[in-house]
Parts: C-alpha cells; structure tokens; sequence
C-alpha cells in the first residue's frame, strides 16, 4: 500500500493548521464521515485533497472545510489553492510571486471540473487570484483559454481587483537576480513551487487546479505547463487526475498530466502512472539530470502517486483516515543511495 512507502514528515504541524482552523475528521479511522447519508465504498477514500510540496497543507486545510461540509470538488480546489495565491511569503505562486526578467508579475492557472468543463489564464497581471480567473473563463465564457492583457481586461470585467503583486521581497530578488544574471535564467531545482491541487468531494467527483506564477525571470510573455489542459493539470472524472511542478518545457513535451491519466485508465496506479510520465519526460528532455519535473495523481478510489526527476519534491495529503506531508520517490539516486 502506498502509504507505508511514504515518509511522514509532518503530520503535527498539519494538525496544529487543522485545529487552529477548526477542521475535524482527522481521525484516523475508517468510518463514514461524509453526510451525504450515502453508503462509503469500501476501499474508496473519500472526500479527499492532494497538493504538491509542504505548503499544501494549508491548501488542503483550506479545501477540507468545504469538502468536510459536503460542497463541491471545485469550490475546495478552488478556495484551496487561493491561500497559496494570496499569502505574499510565496514566492512562485500569486502574489509575492517572482516576476519575469522585466519586473512584471505574470501569473499562470487553470481549472478543470468533475464534467470536463476547464479554464485557463496565461501570462495575467496584477490579480492576486488566477484560478478564480480561470474559474471565470470556464463558467462565464465560451472559451478556454484567454491570455494577457485580454485575461487581464477580462478579470477587471469581472469585478477582480487590480493589485500590485510585486512584493518588495519579490523586487529585491529579482534586483539581485539582474546584477548576475545573463538573461538566460538557469532552471534550477530550487526555483520550482506551483502548487497543483486534486480535490474529491463526499459525492466522489474530482476537481483540480494549478496556478503559478511560472519560472522566475523567465522571458516576457513566456508560458509554461501550469496553465496548459493536459500538461500541468488534467482531471477525468472517470479515472481520476494528475498535476505537475517543475520545468514546464519539460512537462509540456510529454503532456504530463494527460499521460498519468491515460496511465491509469489503461490500469497503471497512479504510483506507477505518476513513474512512467517522469521517465517519459526524462527521454524526451536530455538535458534531465539538470531540471526537476514531479507529479502528483490520484485514481477515483482515492489511491495517490508522486514521483519526481530528482530528490527533494514532497506533496500533502488530507483525508479522513491519513493526513501529511510526504517525501515522493525519486527517479535519480546519488551514487551513496
Ligand atoms: C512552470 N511548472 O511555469 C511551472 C513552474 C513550476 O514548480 O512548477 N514550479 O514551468
């Protein structure tokens, strides 16, 4: 079983998140939880949020006060990742995100329902909140995706706020970035922090969001895999759903998040799904062992996968019967592992 692979880290620091926001059904049991007066399949877990890295939990945290009172996969996914997006310490995702090589915050999100309905923005400035933008795109227009100042235009129609998203952290480090930097960011491990985010609600449906604001000082105008349906994020009410952190060159020439999917519809678990979509992307990007992919995936019984390109990708899981934060597998081990 998955979770006897997985390495706890730090399940009372979550607690503590959980109680200080007043979630309840922790507890590590197996009972129904949910109110829906419906029978729990056995073996299915379920309401259920998966986030990548630590910093998930309090998105998942976010998500469980909808999820735990019975409201949608969307609305959680939805309401979770904006903690993310608005906390201003977050230096990849929202606010506070790291700009382009220009100075300018651009931010990247998508959104995808139970009923395959999806949103996107790309490359929006000044809203602190892209997923409900992208949330607005797939509800309130006939479209997808919509980018730029177009998804910027679009926003302010919608009653969002414009904002100055460049924290003066941000600024600094993008300061100290020019004084080096030969305009031609070095991807490193380190720079890699989008948060994707899978929900299942009590009925079972499946949500999922990612929202980033992309590589630090990338090219103006540069777009990577969080925004993009399939690469970034893809949900299958079906079968279940997958995201990705990291490189987005790399994800998008594998279409990540399509191929767990499709992985786990062909019957791979998710472990193995989120396994083979890594070394699927580590073929078709040579230069690999210089970059880091990770992806998170769960199946419509709640099972979850996390494999990465190298060391140090962590996820958070909230459910009834298990809640943390976890070390994922690796695909690249160091001579001493
Ligand atoms: C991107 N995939 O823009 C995003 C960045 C990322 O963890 O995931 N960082 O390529």
């Amino acid at each position: 079983m998955m979770s006897s692979r997985r390495k706890f880290i730090q399940n009372t620091t979550l607690g503590t998140v959980a109680a200080a926001m007043g979630v309840t059904g922790l507890a590590a049991c197996n009972e129904p939880t949910n109110n829906t007066g419906k029978e729990q399949v056995a073996n299915v877990v379920r309401p259920l949020a998966l986030s990548t890295w630590d910093f998930g939990a309090k998105a998942n945290a976010e998500a469980w006060k909808a999820l735990a009172a019975g409201g949608s996969a969307l609305d959680a996914v939805v309401a979770g990742v904006g903690v993310i997006e608005a906390d201003p310490e977050n230096t990849t995702v929202g606010i506070g995100g790291a700009p382009d090589r220009d100075g300018r915050v651009t931010l990247d999100a998508c959104v995808m329902a139970p009923d395959g309905r999806c949103g996107s923005v790309c490359a929006l400035e000044h809203i602190v909140h892209p997923a409900q933008v992208a949330r607005a795109v797939m509800e309130k227009t006939p479209h997808a995706m919509i980018v730029g100042d177009g998804a910027l235009e679009f926003a302010l129609s919608q009653g969002f706020k414009r904002e100055n998203l460049l924290t003066e952290k941000s600024r600094l480090a993008w300061e100290k970035w020019k004084t080096t930097a030969n305009y031609s960011p070095k991807i490193n491990v380190e720079l890699h922090d989008t948060i994707g985010m899978i929900t299942i609600d009590q009925r079972g449906d499946i949500a999922g969001c990612c929202t980033t604001s992309g590589l630090a000082y990338k090219m103006r105008g540069r777009v990577g895999d969080s925004p993009i349906i399939g690469a970034g994020l893809f949900v299958d009410n079906e079968i279940g759903a997958a995201t990705a952190t990291g490189l987005g060159e790399a994800v998008i020439r594998a279409v990540g998040s399509f191929l767990v999917v499709e992985l786990m519809r062909n019957g791979r678990s998710p472990q193995e799904a989120c396994e083979e979509a890594v070394n699927r992307v580590m073929k078709k990007y040579k230069d690999y062992m210089e970059i880091q992919v990770g992806f998170v995936a769960v199946n419509k019984q709640g099972q979850v996968g996390a494999y990465s390109i190298q060391s140090g990708f962590n996820y958070s899981l909230m459910t009834d019967i298990e809640t943390g934060v976890f070390d994922a597998q690796y695909a690249i081990k160091t001579k001493e592992e």
